[in-house]
């Protein structure tokens, strides 16, 4: 796994684990219990926490899509002892697994035991498309975001990959269902490989993602006509600001910020001096 190159970059090397996951234990769902507050040096699973005892929450949505149940089902059964290749490792390495076989959250405990939301048990992986222009009259850079249906936030506009899919495949698929927009995404340039801090994730099921970022050149963007799918409530280029920035879903801060910082490293996309400058500015900021 993370051995894929791209413009000569091992993703292995650009693959960060975030060093405490906050969404993970501090946000949630709605209809996901309490989680179990866990103290920073009790994150990982080396540390001692004897009265550690989260509650275990499946949501009905993952039950009533048991693939072994429902044709076209995307969810796991709940017993795991019934399938037959439990994950023993994902973009973060070799995983650890507990007493029941089930695997654990790379970056440690969550609050909360099960999978939630999540259909499989350990990672789920999702893509990220992250698609910029640059806005001359306003002097910004923009991001082609979706405002989620779930949450109301804006993000940008990822989804899961399917069985068998090519992840090439999934960025440009999830960007045009939620955009509306056509896109070649095997001319994204990678910008991360890994763990994701979302608010779903749990001890035993968690996102992880291949983030590619295109900018636009102008006259490629003058041509896009965003438009929201059924996935997203709206659609819409978001200047990008340290405000906008950290109000994104998830990790996708930090996604647009390496992606930015790619840019401005090897200007893979040869922009001009000017939007390097942009660029530049936004990922000093914060
Ligand atoms: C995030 O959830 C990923 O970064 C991706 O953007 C998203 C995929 O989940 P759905 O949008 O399909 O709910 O963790």
């Amino acid at each position: 796994m993370g051995t894929e190159t791209l413009n000569g970059l091992a993703s292995d090397r650009i693959l960060e684990k975030p060093a405490i996951h906050c969404k993970a234990r501090f946000e949630k769902p709605p209809e996901y219990p309490a989680r179990f507050a866990v103290p920073d040096p009790m994150v990982p699973w080396t540390a001692d926490f004897p009265g550690y005892s989260p509650p275990y929450y499946v949501s009905p949505v993952v039950i009533a899509n048991d693939s072994t149940q429902k044709p076209g089902g995307w969810a796991d059964p709940e017993d795991i002892s019934r399938i037959a290749d439990v994950p023993v490792e994902s973009f973060s390495g070799r995983l650890l697994h507990d007493e029941k076989g089930r695997p654990l959250n790379p970056v440690g405990r969550t609050g909360l035991s099960g999978r939630g939301l999540l259909g499989k048990w350990g990672p789920n992986y999702a893509a990220d498309p992250i698609i910029t222009r640059i806005n001359m009259a306003t002097n910004s850079i923009e991001l082609l975001a979706i405002r989620r249906k779930d949450n109301g936030q804006w993000a940008i506009p990822g989804g899961m990959v399917d069985k068998g899919e090519e992840v090439t495949r999934t960025l440009a698929r999830e960007l045009e269902e939620e955009t509306g927009v056509k896109l070649d995404m095997v001319k994204g340039r990678l910008t991360y490989r890994g763990y994701v801090d979302d608010p779903r994730n749990t001890d035993h099921a968690w996102m992880e993602t291949t983030a590619k970022h295109l900018h636009l050149p102008a006259e490629t963007a003058r041509r896009v006509n965003p438009e929201a799918g059924d996935d997203a409530a709206a659609v819409r280029w978001l200047p990008l600001s340290r405000q906008s920035m950290e109000g994104l879903y998830a990790s996708h801060c930090s996604l647009v910020r390496k992606a930015l910082a790619g840019m401005v490293a090897d200007n893979p996309f040869q922009v001009s001096e000017e939007e390097l400058q942009i660029a530049r500015a936004l990922i000093s900021i914060g």
